[in-house]
This record gives structure tokens, sequence and C-alpha cells, in this order.
């Protein structure tokens, strides 16, 4: 086939999918991102950092996108850290690290990411669940459940609420016990630092923490990257305890999950990270927040029930019927995400999510009924 005619047959099934240029994905934590940064992707598509002897380049590309990752979590230049596929990714890897150390239990809250079952099972460490407070981890659960060889997991922002787990204190429980702390900050890790400057709060999620030993921080959520890009960062080479010999790469190891990894994405992470640099993060964050406190007053003035005050840029609404709204926006051309559990939908205001796609939405929303 030649190339107009391979176009067209692609062309249909692109107009089938959703897309973020029509401002009506409103439950992903996906974006649309800096051209720049899709040209870089392209340029280095080739790019395969499972066999990191043949990318020299890319390979300094990787540290420099893990050395602004250290920076967001206060980690030391020095630390250790890979790009990978995503957050679950990270996740796991940062699980099979503590397991391989000899840790033995998973302790975290309901409200964790699901990539943290995966874990459970793939590495067959059992997975408890600690009861949470306004849906962050209770550490009065916590000092009641924690035992020695445990791997505690705290959320810096968690998939469903944007919430933050005491962390401070969780560190200051674990230090009683030896334990493995490691910090989910797949969403909050890009958002937090720059609320800490934009509303003077003193939110601590990573390094500061003594205790937090690894932290999942994904590029490809708030630091509009294209996929596949998460992050994980760890205060030692806790990568050395999941290696493998590898005889026939240059390398003669592998020390992450991962074979072949697509790695334009990790040179178009660092495009991102050059072309917004921390002053452009910072204001996209103050924007996000700005649309999201407008959200939640006009849900209001509009009488839909916003449970709860965000502390990032995830707003819930509380509907009777989360799935049938879920399902009924997307007849429309919306998506939202719905959880029955908790008995709302689910808007992360990302940076495509502006005040007229709100008022659209929620007009939308109205007429739709929950
Ligand atoms: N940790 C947290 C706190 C997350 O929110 C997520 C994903 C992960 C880990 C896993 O990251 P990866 O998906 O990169 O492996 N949270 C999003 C969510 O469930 C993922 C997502 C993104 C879902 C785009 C849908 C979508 O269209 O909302």
């Amino acid at each position: 086939m030649n190339e107009n005619e391979i176009r067209k047959i692609l062309r249909q099934y692109y107009e089938e999918d959703l897309h973020y240029d029509s401002g009506r994905i409103l439950g992903s934590m996906y974006t649309q991102i800096p051209k720049i940064s899709l040209e870089i992707f392209t340029l280095f598509h080739e790019a395969n950092l499972g066999n990191p002897a043949l990318y020299l380049g890319t390979q300094k590309i990787e540290r420099k996108v893990v050395k602004f990752l250290l920076k967001l979590t206060s980690g030391s230049e020095n630390f250790y850290g890979h790009v990978l596929s995503g957050g679950t990714e990270a996740n796991i890897t940062a699980l099979w690290a503590a397991r391989n150390a000899g840790f033995r239990r998973i302790l975290t809250t309901q409200e964790a990411h699901f990539s943290l079952r995966k874990a459970a099972d793939l590495l067959k460490v059992p997975i408890k669940f600690v009861r949470s407070n306004g849906h962050r981890m209770s550490v009065v659960d916590l000092r009641r459940e924690i035992k020695d060889g445990d791997i505690v997991v705290a959320n810096a922002g968690n998939t469903q609420f944007g919430f933050v787990d005491p962390i401070e204190e969780i560190g200051g429980i674990c230090s009683m016990n030896r334990c493995y702390l490691h910090v989910d900050a797949a969403f909050g890790g890009f958002v937090i630092p720059f609320l800490n400057e934009i509303y003077e709060k003193k939110i601590k999620f990573g390094f500061e923490i003594p205790e937090v030993m690894s932290v999942t921080i994904d590029p490809h959520k708030m630091g509009l990257a294209p996929y596949p890009a998460g992050g994980l960062v760890a205060r030692e080479n806790i990568f050395k305890s999941i290696e493998v010999p590898a005889p026939y790469l240059t390398s003669g190891k592998s020390d992450n999950l991962l074979g072949t990894r697509q790695s334009g994405s990790v040179a178009a992470a660092y495009a991102s990270i050059l072309y917004f640099g921390w002053k452009g993060y910072r204001r996209l964050v103050r924007e996000c927040m700005e649309n999201t406190f407008y959200l939640v007053e006009r849900a209001r003035e509009m009488k839909f029930d916003v449970p709860y005050e965000p502390e990032m840029n995830i707003v819930n609404i509380k509907v009777k019927n989360p799935i049938a709204v879920r399902d009924g926006l997307l007849k429309l051309g919306w998506s939202v995400s719905a959880s029955e559990e908790f008995g709302t939908i689910r808007i992360v205001v990302m940076p495509h999510v502006k005040k007229e796609i709100i008022e659209e939405f929620l007009k939308t929303l109205k007429k739709l009924g929950d």
C-alpha cells in the first residue's frame, strides 16, 4: 500500500478514539504534549535503554531526567533512579527490590493504585489494607498493624482523590520498626512541590523524610511527557537487588523489569522538562488549581454535591449512579472515571480542562441528571 492508503485506513480508526484536543477527556492523567517533545520522541524512537551500551547519549538523558525527578522529591543528586514505562512498573519494581531485600508484606490503603495488587500477586507477597481516615492512611491503624519486615506504601496524591497520606508521621512509625517505606507520587510528584511554593504549604512527601526509601513519580502524568514515561527514584541502589546477568548485552546485566525499553519517551520527557522548567511547571500547577477551585465553586452553585475539598487538581462529584452517569457522558463524547465504591465521578483537572470546558461539562451533567 502507498502512504496515502495507509493514512486513510489508520485515520478511520483514529477518528473512533477520543482526543485531548476536544477538551472532553476529564478522567485521565494525561494531556496535550508540547510539539517539541513529540518531535524528540520520533527522533529517538530507535533508542533502547534495555541495551544501554549502544545509547550513550540516551543514557545521559535518562540521568538528566532522574536528576529533575530527584529535585522534585528532595533527593540528593547522587541518589539512584530509572525512567520506566509508567507508575505500574515503578511501583512493581520498588516492591520487587524491597522483597528481594528481605521485606515480606505490603501495608497500604484501599485508596492505593491497583498496581500494588498486581505487585503483591506477582511477587507472592501478602498485601494488607490499613484503614483510612478521610481517604488518607490512618496512623493509629498503621501503628497497630505494623511489624518488622513490612513494606509500607504511602500515597502522595492518591488516584481517586489526589489526597496525600501523613507521610512524615508514617515515616516516624516506620523508623520504630525495620520497614521499607515506598511513596507513590506518580501523579502528585509533579504537583506538590509547586503547591508548596504557590500556596506556601509545607507538604512533605519525598526524601526530606529520612525513612522514605523510594518514590514513584511519573513524567507522563503532570510532567507533560508522552507515554511511556514513569519514574522510580531511590535513596540507595535498590536496582542492584533485582539485577540479573544478561551476558550477550554489552552491559552484561539488566537491572530493571523490561528488556527492550522504548526510550524515545525518555528523551521526550527531558524535552518537556527543558520546555517547561521549574517555573513552567509551577505556572501549569497554578492554572490547574485555579480551574480546580472554579470547578468546585461552579459545581456547588449548580447544586452538585462536592463532598471533599481537593488537595490537588482532582475533584470528586457525588452522583447516585456513577456508572450510568459515566456511560451517559461517554455517549456524548465526555470521559470521566466513575467509582461505585465512593459513589462519585472523578475529574482530573489537567491543563486542557479550561473554564469553558468546565461550564460545558457541568451543563451536560445537569441535563443528564444523576
Ligand atoms: N500510581 C498512581 C497514584 C496512579 O494514579 C497511577 C495511574 C499509577 C500509579 C499507575 O500508573 P500507570 O498507569 O502509568 O502505570 N493512574 C491513572 C488512573 O488510574 C492512570 C490512567 C491514565 C487511567 C490515563 C486512565 C487514563 O486514561 O487514573
